[in-house]
């Protein structure tokens, strides 16, 4: 999953101001990835080949 933020593929700015941006890049079906939020907010995030079908999320800090 990954960030909407500019340093990701430059897509707009949909996470906190300062908060960090995040790219898990592929993964397969038993690897995992985690991140830490450190900044409230709203964060909006995407599958880099899904997203044209959907496939996205949001998460509420705070
Ligand atoms: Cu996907």
């Amino acid at each position: 999953m990954t960030a909407y933020h500019p340093k990701n593929f430059e897509r707009p700015l949909r996470i906190p101001e300062g908060a960090e941006p995040w790219n898990s890049d592929y993964l397969l079906p038993n690897e995992s990835f985690s991140v830490t939020l450190q900044v409230e907010g709203v964060y909006d995030f995407y599958c880099v080949p899904h997203a044209h079908a959907g496939m996205v999320g949001r998460i509420i800090v705070g």
